[in-house]
């Protein structure tokens, strides 16, 4: 076998999952910054261990020399939603996207595993430019609610605790538990609108906010002092109120204020 350089060979896996956490958190930026309920609520990414990879290939039986191809994980995403409807928009985002390439995907949250584990996996191939040119990593993303993810992580370390010889008594509770996670996810998918409809309000509230402040901002350098500080005033006072519409209707007043000084535009 020749040697393997690993450091080389993993950086390319660890740049796939930088640019994959940066592009998914990006887009929970977009959603909040377009006053939307985001269906991602959290994103992580890990690169697999030189002992995990060692230790996956000998329990497969994968030829180090193929690893690469063989083991699918060397690159990980984990996407947390706050609802199991989310998940299913995750893997609709992911499948229009132009920049990676669905190689297979398994559906765990229809088909629960033994285990009680739920998540829904994607393996894709993606792209990314290095010294030597274009690399085509595959990265494993795993989609999963809050819940699940609580529960995995728990069963996860159990596992590694227990080393495959885990207690009946254990695996009993965690069977358990996993049924109270599907029922707890099926219960708060019932007051999702409540919940997105909160949400939506609270990230239209932020906005609003965050744009009647850089509007003040940008007056204070080019108006009459004194009547930004009256404008201020007045902001408190509405914020205070608590009156959304009001609210909106300053802000939009204020636009046309800084629309007059030109002030919109200006860092
Ligand atoms: P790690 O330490 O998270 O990287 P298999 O070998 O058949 O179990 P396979 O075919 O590689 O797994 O794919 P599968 O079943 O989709 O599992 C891939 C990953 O999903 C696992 O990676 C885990 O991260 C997670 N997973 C799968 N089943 C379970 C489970 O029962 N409990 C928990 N907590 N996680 C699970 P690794 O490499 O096994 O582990």
């Amino acid at each position: 076998m020749k040697i393997q350089l690993w450091r080389e060979i993993l950086g390319p896996y660890e740049l796939a999952v930088n640019e994959l956490v940066v592009k998914f958190n990006h887009i929970i930026d977009e959603y909040k910054e377009a006053g939307e309920y985001s269906p991602i609520e959290l994103v992580t990414g890990r690169l697999k261990t030189i002992s995990s990879i060692l230790e996956k290939a000998q329990k497969k039986g994968i030829d180090l020399e193929h690893f690469q191809e063989k083991i699918e994980d060397i690159a990980g995403i984990r996407i947390i939603c706050q609802f199991v409807e989310d998940i299913y928009k995750v893997v609709d985002i992911i499948k229009r996207r132009s920049d990676m390439r669905i190689k297979s995907e398994k559906d765990y949250i229809n088909n629960m595993k033994e285990s009680g584990y739920r998540s829904y996996h994607i393996i894709v191939y993606y792209n990314v430019e290095t010294m030597k040119g274009t690399k085509e990593i595959q990265v494993e993303i795993q989609i999963r609610t809050l819940a699940m993810n609580f529960w995995a992580t728990i069963e996860h370390s159990l596992q590694y605790k227990y080393n495959k010889n885990m207690p009946a008594h254990i695996r009993q509770r965690l069977s358990s538990a996993a049924e109270a996670i599907l029922i707890l996810d099926q219960e708060m998918s019932a007051v999702r609108d409540e919940i997105m409809d909160a949400q939506n309000s609270f990230n239209i509230k932020a906005n609003t906010v965050a744009d009647i402040l850089t509007n003040i901002q940008n007056l204070y350098r080019v108006a009459n002092k004194q009547e930004v500080i009256n404008i201020q005033d007045e902001f408190f006072r509405i914020y205070q109120n608590g009156d959304k519409d009001e609210l909106e209707k300053f802000s939009m007043h204020l636009d046309k204020i800084a629309e007059r000084y030109g002030a919109q535009s200006l860092k």
